[in-house]
Order: structure tokens, then sequence, then C-alpha cells
């Protein structure tokens, strides 16, 4: 019966979303393992629970024009979807890419719905973006996109509505001229309209790194259920972006042994590790470098080999932790490894697993710890940094550690409660979209039919 309702549902998503396979592959991921809470539950159906939940409150697309350096006029699309409200204003990022499209930005929408309810903070679910690619533009034309882009999404959002911060391609310099120009037209000071800000003008200690802590804190969460602790592992992970180096930087102080960073051009193997003050540091210069490669770590440090064009998934490590970006591990990758005898595998980057991959590293024993439970550190960080705008005050940097780590371990407990309860077993994929579910369902239930 449940089993029927959610293939209906999904067909549904299907056919009205034409083409969107990124959101298409979440919806059925997520609804998939809610089928034995609907069992529970005849009357989501009744109220048409799920298509609801599917279909986004509000999206808007916008054209922003603005002016490149050779003076040419340049056209891009922006997007802004409010997914679900039920229980916070709309939270999520914004991420600007070539390849960004409604299938994107609705794929990370839906997943931040369950991944906001998972942080046990007051935050609804919402994405956004821009098909503009910031890979080598210059600083004046991004300013000049950004205030584009802010001078149409300024009436969408407010501290109480929809609060944006940064994902791919938007880090603390597209933010700060996001927050500019929200200022400029509004003549407001809200500082919790827009997360992860500078620290002068209302940031919170702590947000550069806070989704690569929690991933890690996840995953040690992940080891010690099963008997393991994170010292002396050997790990791999894909990007060498924030979510990289937050994750690598944790990794170095609990001693685990990090061997990997890729990039689109290829992957570095460090047999040394990964894990001095200097090799990080090299990492916040590549990305800084706007070249997007990794190839220059291996000019640095002799001992790593840069191998072009492939990704890291074929070097052995006791763990594995995507954090590039959606579906960067297909068939052929979880077979890799699986066959290298790992037993841990932690997703960072939002949906990096394909549906089919995913299945195969839990049908062959592998631990796999689910995105949007992983890197639920980043936007409860976020929800701290408007806690921390709308009482006019600072925390301190070891306060927002402290209440970071004690969030990934709520949400590791969340997820294995909710597996073993519905599922009778510890499935952290299944327990997460149901924990994520259950507080949503339920603010939705007491709200009516809206
Ligand atoms: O995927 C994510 O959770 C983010 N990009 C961060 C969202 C946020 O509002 O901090």
């Amino acid at each position: 019966m449940s089993k029927e309702y959610v293939e209906r549902v999904i067909n549904w998503v299907k056919e009205r979303n034409p083409g969107e396979v990124e959101f298409h592959q979440t919806v059925e991921e997520v609804l998939t393992s809610l089928i034995p809470v609907l069992e529970q539950h005849p009357e989501y159906e009744e109220c048409a629970l799920l298509e609801r939940l599917v279909e986004p409150e509000r999206g808007v697309t916008f054209r922003v024009v603005w002016v490149d350096d050779a003076g040419k006029v340049q056209v891009n699309k922006g997007y802004r979807y409010q997914f679900n409200s039920a229980i916070g204003p709309y939270k999520g990022g914004l991420r600007f890419a070539p390849n960004v499209y409604p299938g994107i930005i609705k794929f990370l929408g839906f997943e931040q719905i369950f991944k906001n309810s998972l942080t046990g903070l007051p935050i609804g679910g919402g994405k956004g973006g821009s098909d503009f690619d910031p890979n080598g533009k210059s600083d004046a034309e991004v300013m000049r996109f950004c205030q584009a882009f802010m001078t149409e999404l300024y009436r969408h959002i407010g501290p109480e509505t929809d609060v944006p911060a940064g994902d791919l391609g938007v880090g603390a310099r597209e933010i700060g001229y996001l927050f500019g120009q929200y200022k400029r037209i509004t003549n407001r000071f809200d500082g919790g309209v827009l997360t992860g800000k500078g620290i002068p003008y209302g940031g919170c200690l702590g947000r550069t790194e806070a989704t690569g802590f929690g991933i890690v804190w996840y995953a040690e969460e992940m080891l010690k259920a099963n008997g393991e602790e994170m010292k002396g592992k050997t790990v791999a992970i894909s990007g060498f972006g924030n979510v990289s180096w937050g994750t690598a930087w944790k990794l170095q102080q609990l001693g685990a042994k990090l061997v990997t960073i890729s990039g689109p051009d290829g992957y570095i193997y460090d047999p040394d590790g990964i894990n001095t003050d200097e090799k990080l540091q090299m990492m916040l210069e590549l990305r800084a470098s706007g070249k997007n490669v990794c190839a220059p770590y291996a000019e640095r440090f002799p001992n790593a080999k840069f191998v072009a064009g492939k990704k890291p998934w074929e070097v052995k490590a006791d763990l594995y932790i995507p954090c590039a970006t959606q579906n960067e591990v297909h068939m052929e990758d979880a077979e890799a490894i699986v066959a290298s005898g790992a037993k841990f595998y932690c997703e960072g980057s939002n949906m990096p697993t394909t549906n089919e991959a995913l299945a195969y590293l839990q049908d062959n024993g592998i631990i796999v710890g689910p995105a949007k439970a992983a890197n639920a550190g980043g936007v409860a960080c976020s929800c701290i940094e408007m806690g921390q705008n709308a009482g006019h005050t600072v925390f301190q940097h070891q306060d927002v550690y402290d209440q970071l780590h004690q969030i990934m371990i709520n949400i590791h407990k969340a997820c294995k409660e909710a597996s073993e309860k519905y599922y009778g077993k510890y499935d952290l994929v299944k327990g997460a979209n149901i924990a994520g579910f259950e507080k949503v369902a339920e603010a939705m239930m007491a709200q009516g039919l809206v």
C-alpha cells in the first residue's frame, strides 16, 4: 500500500519535472526509505503529504545581467527554490557553476529539507544559484555578477523568510558582495539574511571549517559504533575546496592519515600523508589560484604523485570521503572501494553516490554515512550564525565547535535509532531520511493543508 503510494509519487515527480535527473534520483532515494513510516501513518497519504513535500512551496527563476571586463553584456539564469518552511525559514546555499539548472537546484533543495531537520535546529529547506561560472573571472566581474544577482534575489529573502549561504562557487568573497548589495538596496543591516559572512560583519567563527569538521565527527561516530577509532586510519577524499580542506584539517587533528585529494584535472596521492600545516595551506592556495586544478601540489611536495584524469577511489584506504560534487562515485568506483577491503564510506559532498553505487556499497557490507547527515555541520553552523546575528552578539570559537560536535553526535544517534526502529538494523542512509522526515511531517500535519 505505502509502496504503491511512494512509486506513484516518484513517477509523478518524473512526469512533472521532465529531464531533471538529479532531482528524480534524490526523490527516489528518500521516498523509498520512508515506506515503513508511511505504513504506520495512513493519514499522510490522505492529505497528500508526499506530493506536498516534493513540490517546492515557491521557485523563482530570474535573469541576471552584468557587464564583463571587456565591456560585453552577459546574461545568466538565477534560481531560488524555496522547498519547505514547515520547521523554520528556508535555509540553504547558493551554487554558482556552469552546469546549474533546475534539476540540480531542486535536488539540493529537496535534500536540504531533511538535512536541516536532522540538525535539530529550526530551519526549513531551500537552495539557489546560477549557471554563472566563477572560474577565470576577475574579482570585479564576480562583484558585478553578485550585485546583479542580489538585485533580484533580495525581494525573495529575509532573516525570517529565507537565508541563503554558500555552496560550490560561492565562498566568503561572494557572500560579502551579495551582502553588501542586499544592504545597499534595503538599507538594513539584516545580519542573518545570509550566512557564511566574514568575521568582521557578523560571520560565525568556525563556519569555514564547519562542514569538514562535522563530516569527520560524524564519520568518527560511525567508526565508534562499529568498535573502531579514527586514529591511524588511512583515508582517501576527493576535492580540494572548502569542504575537503576542513575534512583534511580535522583528520589531521584526530591522527588519521589522509592520502588523497582531487580536482577536475586528476588526483594527488601523497604516501606521506596530507597532514602538515604546510600541506593544508597548499590546499587553500590551490583554491585561491582560481584555476581549479590540484596538480601543483605534486610540484610542491615531490613525494606526492599526480594521477591525471583519474579519481582517487582506486587508492586503497580504510575510509573514503567524497567531498567534491554530485554523482562522483559510480558503479565502477564502488567496485574499486569494495575490492580495497575498506569498511567505511562517508559522503561529504551532496549526493556524491549514484543510487546504484550506493546500493552496491551497502550490499557488500560497507558502512555508509549519507551526506544529508554527515555534511549537516555546515548548515548547523549557519544556524548558529543566524542566532548570533539575531542576538546582536558574538560566539566564541570553542563554543561553536562544542555545539557542532554535539550536533553531529546527536545526528548520528538519530539516524541509528530511526533505522533500528523501522528496519531493525544499522543503516544510516535509511535512518537519516526517516529521522529528517519525521519532524517535518509532524509539523506539516499540524499546520493544515498549506
Ligand atoms: O549543502 C549545504 O548544506 C550548504 N551548502 C550550506 C547551506 C547553509 O545554509 O549553510
